[in-house]
This record gives C-alpha cells, structure tokens and sequence, in this order.
C-alpha cells in the first residue's frame, strides 16, 4: 500500500474497523474511505456494489459484521450467520468487480475444529467438527475464506484470511450479556468494585484456556500482511500465549483492585476448552506481538473506566476519507 492508496476499511465503526483507521490514520495513509452507515447496511448489495463501482478502492479490510461472545453467539444464530455471510458476500464479490488489488478477510479461530490438536495449525481447517456454541457463525467465517479463495483461483484475485486469536481492547463489545470473556469480566469487575458488591460472577468451569491479542497488535499485523503476504492460505495471527478464563478473572481482579471474592456459575457453558494459535508461519515472516497480556488488560480497563459501556460508534464522523479537509476523522 502507499501513502495515496485508496483503502477500504468495511466494518469501521466495530473494534477492529476502529483499530485499523486509527492505525492507518498513524502512519500516515491520506486516502481512507469508510461507508456513511452502520455495518448492518452492507447486508444491502446493491448499495455495496454501488459504493464500489463509484470509489474504487485499491485495497480493502474486511472484519466481521457482527461479532459477540458464547452466549450473543448461541441467542442470535440466525443474526450471526446471515449478518456475516450476506456482507463478506457483497463486499469479496463488488472487490473483484472492481477490481480491487488486495482484500484481507477477517476469519476467526472458531473456524478450527473443537477437537483440533494445540496450538491449531491453517492447514486443520476443516478436518472435523466445530464447537456447536458458535457454529453458525464459524461457517460464515468458513464460507468468506472459501470465497476469497475461489476467487484468487478462478479470477487470479489477491484475497487473503488471517485467523485472529480472541480480540480485545478499546471500544469493545463491554456488554456483560453479548461481549466477549475480557470486556465482560472488566465491566462486571469494575461495576462491583464501584458498588461495593462482594462478588464478581464468571461463566463456565474457569478451566478452559483463550489466547488474547489486543487489538492494536492485530492491526499491526495486518498492515504488515497486507504489505508483505499474498498467498491464499490461511494465516493465524495470535499472541501465542493463552491462559485458562480462572487466572484471566484474577488478573483483571489484581489490576483493578477489587477486593471481593469469584464465583463460578457452571450453568454457563464453556466452549471450546482450548483455542491456541500456531503462530509459526507468522513468526516465520518476521511478525511479533508487542503488548503484553497484562499491559493490555490494564489498557483496556483504564479506557473502560473513561468511556465505559460506549461503543465508538463514529456517526458524527461517518463520511470517510481520512485527511480530507471535506470530511471526518478517523477514531
Ligand atoms: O469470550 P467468550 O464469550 O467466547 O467466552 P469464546 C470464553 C470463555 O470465557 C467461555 C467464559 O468459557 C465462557 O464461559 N466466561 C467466563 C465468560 N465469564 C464470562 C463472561 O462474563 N462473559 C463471557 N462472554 N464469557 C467466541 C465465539 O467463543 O469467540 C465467537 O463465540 C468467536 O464465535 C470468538 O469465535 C472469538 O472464546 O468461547
């Protein structure tokens, strides 16, 4: 990418959109263009292949639609799985037509088997069945792979995945009901401390174990892999650590001070019992992370005990090219 490319960031108002403008907005990129609307809109194709036909972006980022944890997964199937494959459909479709240099597709580690051997190494994909709390979304993420890479075959296009570790940091999903493990244990931890409540509830046994990455080091590593990778194969994209839900609660504990007590509520399911990412292939291009599980968890508190529960949702400044005197500015 250079400095003038047109770049796609689809998706921008959720974390990873939000952390990949504020990344390009840092080095420099004065040609960034977002859609005017909330992501649910690029489930409308004709609005998608519009878009593109009129910008032409050179280079496209293309995150989840809709993303949330265990239970939003097992409460909304139908959202997750429409939602996701009807956009990544629009969007990996109107990019070939016109004629888009580079895609990267957002997949998600839930792609993996559940019984998949650690650390899931790309080429498991697809070698047995999937963990039924977030199957639907999972065959979504299967199904925009599957695209982009039919489309690399038969149309020589330069679509790439990248399988991200669980993803957290700034304006993520702090809804204890549909977020993700990390957020809902900052916002649960935070809200008892602040009202002096003498528990703090975590889901499930405590035992299964998640890789965490913060959210600026995934877009770190995707501007070096849109800059440096083109092939059609998967590459995961972690921390290559992970550490069982039990020491995470009592990390953000420590980190935020609270004083009380945890309790395990195992009528809340647990999921996969494991996802580590085999980072090799990553490692073997030159990528390492760069924030530390703690850092990051302290990070992200501090940013939720500033905005709390706000999502950056960016509608004031919704139109797009970043640098542009005409319109707004990235996050
Ligand atoms: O992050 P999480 O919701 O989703 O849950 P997954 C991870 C683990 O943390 C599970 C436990 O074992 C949960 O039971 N947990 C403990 C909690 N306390 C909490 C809590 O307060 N909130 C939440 N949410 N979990 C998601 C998939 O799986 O991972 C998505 O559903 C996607 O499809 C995403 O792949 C990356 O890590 O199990």
């Amino acid at each position: 990418m250079e400095k003038d490319s047109r770049i796609f960031v689809a998706c921008h108002e959720t974390m990873i959109g939000a952390a990949i403008l504020r990344r390009l907005r840092v080095d420099d990129f004065g040609n960034v263009l977002t859609i005017p609307i909330s992501s649910g809109d690029l489930t409308d194709q004709k609005m998608v292949a519009k878009f593109f036909m009129e910008e032409r972006p050179e280079y496209v980022f293309l995150p989840s639609a809709k993303v949330g944890g265990i239970l939003a997964n097992s409460r909304y199937p139908a959202e997750f799985i429409y939602t996701n494959i009807q956009s990544q459909t629009n969007v990996v479709h109107a990019a070939w037509r016109a004629g888009v240099k580079k895609l990267l597709f957002f997949a998600s580690s839930c792609v993996y088997p559940k019984s998949c051997p650690q650390p899931m190494r790309e080429n498991s994909l697809l070698t047995g069945k999937l963990e039924p709390t977030n199957e639907p979304y999972a065959i979504a993420k299967i199904a925009g792979i599957e695209m982009c890479q039919s489309y690399n075959r038969q149309y020589s296009a330069n679509f790439i995945s990248v399988v991200p570790a669980d993803v957290y940091g700034p304006a993520d999903d702090f809804n204890p009901e549909t977020g993700h493990v990390l957020a809902a244990l900052i916002a649960k931890t935070h809200r008892a401390k602040t009202l002096r409540e003498p528990e703090v509830v975590v889901w499930g046994t405590g035992s299964p174990r998640r890789e965490c990455l913060h959210v600026d080091d995934l877009a770190d590593a995707c501007l070096f892999l849109m800059n440096s990778y083109d092939s059609p194969e998967l590459i995961n994209i972690g921390s290559g650590e992970d550490i069982p839900i039990s020491e995470m609660a009592k990390l953000i504990v420590r980190i935020a001070g609270f004083e009380g007590k945890l309790v395990f509520d195992h009528s809340k399911p647990d999921g996969m019992p494991r996802k580590l990412l085999d980072t090799t292939r990553l490692k073997a291009l030159g990528w390492s992370p760069k924030i530390s599980l703690e850092d990051g968890i302290r990070k992200t508190y501090e940013w939720f005990t500033l905005h709390g529960t706000e999502r950056k949702t960016h509608s004031a400044e919704s139109t797009g090219r970043i640098g542009s005197a005409s319109v707004g500015h990235a996050p």
